[in-house]
């Protein structure tokens, strides 16, 4: 306790003589699992409550942390048939991350299917192929600022549709699909089914080559811990944001200076050989 009192001190005394108040890289894309197409094979998730054939699946797929980062939004794209109006069809977004297990979808760490998260959606401009009732949007999902280690995971994400086809109010049919390319040799991404929690693969089950759905992840990482200031040295400049985010006590990815996912008195032992030159 004695050192982290003198730590802290030492820090103070930099505040003291810095000035301004550097932020920390906040709300960059962590990882881009490809661009939304406007052709391709539809995957349809949805999470349909009143369709005659209820119809629960999840796109997976995996990604890599480099740095200690808090996942804050999901994006992905697609469309619902019948949209004859343009208008948004999306009430809610379901995501879930799990571990992983020798390359295939592990354990589930964090989110579940039954809390229903945020979501906003915007008009790509483009429409699937050439039908005018099937735009294609790209709905941003919300996270509860979920915070990662490095390491490989998984991501499972679905919607909730408007249960109402807007061309003809049918209560079939009105899945929200994303577009896919034909299976890359390295795509490795499952469609998922909710009710069975059953793995398959849409695309092509011969050679059990995967998918590849595009959705990209937002959040907080650090590219040079305890570089507030990204220009990519420890200075006395990064001094004040070090000492704001240690205190708040919510996890910011660029404190963990010493890379053990943690965030406490170890870390400022790190910055402070980090500022020695
Ligand atoms: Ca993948
Ligand atoms: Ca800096
Ligand atoms: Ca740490």
């Amino acid at each position: 306790m004695g050192i982290r009192k003198i730590y802290i001190g030492l820090l103070f005394a930099m505040v003291c003589v810095s000035f301004g108040m550097p932020t920390g890289a906040q709300g960059q894309v962590i990882w881009n699992n490809g661009p939304y197409l406007t052709n391709g094979f539809g995957l349809s998730i949805g999470w349909n409550q009143s369709a005659s054939t209820p119809f629960r699946f999840a796109l997976t797929d995996d990604f890599v942390l480099s740095s200690p980062a808090t996942l804050t939004k999901l994006s992905c794209y697609g469309y619902m048939t019948g949209n004859v109006n343009n208008e948004p069809q999306v009430i809610a977004g379901y995501v879930r991350i799990l571990d992983d297990n020798n390359g295939t979808p592990g354990s589930v760490i964090l989110g579940d299917w039954v809390t229903p998260l945020e979501v906003s959606e915007e008009f790509t401009g483009d429409t699937y192929s050439t039908f005018a009732d099937r735009p294609i949007y790209r709905v941003t999902i919300q996270l509860p600022n979920w915070q990662l280690c490095p390491g490989t995971y998984w991501v499972q994400y679905n919607v909730d549709n408007n249960d109402i086809r807007p061309s003809n109010g049918s209560l079939t049919g009105n899945y929200f699909s994303t577009l896919t390319p034909n299976p890359p040799p390295e795509a490795n991404g499952y469609h998922y089914a909710v009710f069975t929690d059953t793995y398959f693969i849409l695309d092509d089950p011969d050679t059990g080559q995967g998918n590849a759905p595009p959705f990209f992840l937002e959040g907080d990482a650090c590219v040079a811990p305890g570089d507030f200031d990204e220009d990519g040295f420890c200075t006395v400049a990064d001094v004040p944001a070090f000492v704001d985010a240690l205190l708040s006590g919510a996890f910011e990815p660029c404190v963990d200076v010493n890379g053990d996912c943690e965030m406490n008195g170890r870390d400022i032992q790190a910055f402070v050989q980090c500022l020695l030159p």
